[in-house]
């Protein structure tokens, strides 16, 4: 079976933006490819955070991973500060990776610009983010779009890599992204990419009430000033949402009410919130119970570290060997 890696940061709630762009895909894949999913903590102490929720985080993430259909026992879920050959991989590849590509970074660039001192690490982090893809030599990355320019980088470390240690026998596969139909999910301040760090989502375990108190003031046409004036669903968020929540008749329905002034926003978000809170009742359940057992999901997660790290000291074994370095004696 070929092989998947996708990563997701422990930075804060997984929301329907992760879900719908990566987490939905990342649980069809199951099937058909041999899966590995990570929580990328490493990731997410580059950007400033509380050491003190870190860990809870972490283990949430996982539960929220399980909850949404990921089987331990086809996929191997683990957390990546468990498997120290991520780093050890990311400073080998540091020494192939261009630096002036690592400056174009769009999401290094959007990040820091939030930030009054820019620490190294969030440079670095396209870098360890190919370590990670890499050391399962993984073939295929279900990602959102805002990774593809990483996971070009990703490539392009592969190749240089190759090139200098490989010869003929490219032993690191370049990966392909795996895309959804929702590769961009916009926020509900209508603006940006909805993301964990800028409070423009709606988690997947928030209750019903939670996600009416998110929609209601979400962002929609800014030309429909007033209840009477018709809008134009295209360009409202909301309309991008009930594309991927509600039936095929909603959707009609919805947009012909939008263009024809027949339902003002706050209907039309009525209708969605049924429709997301509908979708996520099974999930938020699911993680309501796992959050019960924390012993056991401590134990899926020891478990996916073991069978990662066999595999992740394969890779790193034969990559220090083709680089040249002395091996240690066993023993
Ligand atoms: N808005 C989005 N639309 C579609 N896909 C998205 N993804 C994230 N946001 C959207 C995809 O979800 C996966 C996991 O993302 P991540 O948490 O590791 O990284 P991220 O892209 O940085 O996510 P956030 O929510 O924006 O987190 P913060 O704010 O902490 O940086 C990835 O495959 C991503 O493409």
């Amino acid at each position: 079976m070929r092989r998947v890696f996708s990563g997701v940061q422990p930075s804060g709630e997984l929301h329907i933006g992760n879900w719908l762009g990566a987490v939905q895909n990342w649980v069809a894949l199951q099937d058909r490819y041999d899966c590995h999913y990570c929580i990328v903590d490493l990731h997410a102490v580059t950007f400033p955070y509380d050491s003190t929720i870190l860990a809870e985080r972490t283990r949430e993430m996982v539960m929220s991973l399980l909850a949404c259909g990921i089987d331990p026992q086809r996929s191997i879920v683990f957390v990546q500060s468990h498997v120290p050959e991520h780093t050890e991989l990311q400073w080998l590849l540091t020494t192939v990776a261009p630096l002036g590509e690592l400056e174009r970074m769009t999401q290094f660039k959007d990040k820091s610009q939030r930030l009054e001192s820019v620490p190294a690490g969030l440079f670095a982090y396209p870098v360890l983010q190919a370590a990670d893809i890499l050391l399962y030599r993984a073939e295929a990355v279900p990602v959102g779009e805002d990774q593809l320019q990483h996971l070009e980088l990703t490539r392009e470390v592969a190749r240089r890599w190759n090139a200098q240690f490989a010869g003929d026998d490219p032993f690191l596969p370049e990966p392909q992204a795996l895309l959804t139909t929702a590769k961009r999910i916009v926020g509900l301040d209508g603006q940006a990419k909805m993301s964990k760090s800028l409070g423009n989502t709606i988690g997947l375990t928030d209750p019903p009430e939670d996600i009416w108190g998110k929609l209601r003031p979400a962002v929609t046409d800014p030309a429909r000033v007033t209840r009477k004036d018709p809008g134009t669903p295209e360009v409202c968020n909301i309309f991008d949402l009930h594309k991927h929540f509600s039936s095929p008749d909603t959707v009609e329905l919805v947009a012909g009410n939008c263009r024809s002034a027949g339902w003002g926003c706050l209907d039309c978000k009525r209708v969605l919130a049924d429709r997301i809170s509908e979708t996520l009742t099974p999930i938020r359940e699911r993680f309501t119970t796992l959050r019960e057992s924390p012993a056991e999901v401590d134990e899926i997660i020891g478990e996916g570290a073991d069978r990662a790290q066999r595999l992740a000291r394969e890779t790193l074994k034969e990559v220090k060997s083709r680089m040249g370095f002395l091996p240690r004696k066993e023993g």
